[in-house]
């Protein structure tokens, strides 16, 4: 018999992943009566930290120690590498998740739905839809918040029907401010504020990729020239590199408004690969391009070509 019940997402999980454990833990609250406390580990992105004020709720427990005998529901990841180390894996009983290239046979005791859409929190809307139960309308707007940013208020070329159908479900119980998808990216930056190591860890992901560990970070800022020019940014991805012990790491820069996008690598290795993946033309460790260029739904497929 499992003792306590906890949903997460990755480490440093996005809005996506926050939003979507708190959606889905009160889904199974007034569902089935389980209790699934929602957790964070690592740290809450500024965007997310807006979001949840912006709808009154409270910042959940962040890095518990897991009993050994807890279960676990896993939102947006099944991905080993991008979870708490150590983490009990055939305690996860449950995976919501929206990622290709997964592990789904490290996780033995696990029901998932995997679906490609561009939101898991467009998954937890529709489980709430489907029995059918209307979430009160704060769940309903961390739902919205969510969807509106993974899918970059439905610009991301991983958005689908299904996002949208959720959206305006939920914009018919809790109405978004019309400027409320501007605000919440505004929150985004606060990247004075940080390191270049705490930047490039902000969003970092890592992947397995046909034998190669590639580590991706992804920033998005209106500015990033001056992330560019940051005199560290070199040796800080280095140092991610060797501390990690992979193969290639990168920084990916997004312009969401001016559909920009920027790679900074300074492994002439890594940059052979991303100039096979995606015709990426570096000069001094920097390539341009003028359309957004996503870890998901651009990044990862075209480096699966050419590193497997
Ligand atoms: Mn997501």
């Amino acid at each position: 018999m499992a003792g306590r019940c906890y949903v997460f997402s990755y480490v440093n999980p996005d809005t996506d992943g926050v939003c979507s454990a708190i959606g889905y833990s009160r889904f199974k609250r007034s569902t089935s009566g389980e209790g699934f406390l929602p957790v964070v580990f690592g740290t809450l992105n500024n965007e997310t930290a807006f979001a949840l004020e912006h709808f009154g709720v409270e910042t959940p427990v962040m890095n518990p120690v897991l009993p050994q005998d807890c279960a676990i529901a896993l939102v947006d990841t099944h991905h080993v590498r991008q979870l708490p180390a150590h983490m009990p894996l055939a305690n996860v009983v449950e995976i919501l998740d929206h990622h290709p290239a997964g592990d789904p046979a490290a996780f033995p005791n696990a029901a998932i739905q995997n679906d490609r859409i561009g939101a898991v929190a467009t998954l937890v809307a529709e489980r709430f839809k489907a029995c059918p139960l209307e979430p009160d309308s704060t769940t309903a707007g961390l739902l919205l918040a969510a969807i509106i940013s993974n899918t970059l208020n439905f610009s991301a070329p991983s958005t689908t029907d299904r996002d949208k159908e959720a959206c305006a479900w939920l914009q018919k119980i809790a109405p978004a401010d019309p400027d409320f998808a501007c605000r919440m990216f505004e929150s985004r930056s606060g990247i004075d504020s940080l390191s270049t190591q705490e930047l490039l860890l902000a969003d970092y992901k890592e992947f397995s990729l046909g034998g190669f560990v590639v580590g991706i970070s992804q920033i998005e800022s209106m500015d990033f020239q001056k992330i560019s020019e940051r005199a560290d940014l070199m040796s800080s991805l280095e140092r991610i590199k060797a501390h990690r012990r992979i193969d290639h790491v990168f920084l990916n820069c997004i312009d969401i408004l001016k559909k920009k996008a920027l790679l900074v690598c300074c492994d002439p290795v890594t940059q052979e690969k991303l100039t096979r993946a995606l015709g990426a033309d570096f000069k001094n460790n920097r390539a341009y391009f003028d359309h957004i260029v996503l870890r998901k739904t651009d990044l990862l497929p075209q480096l699966k070509k050419v590193l497997f």
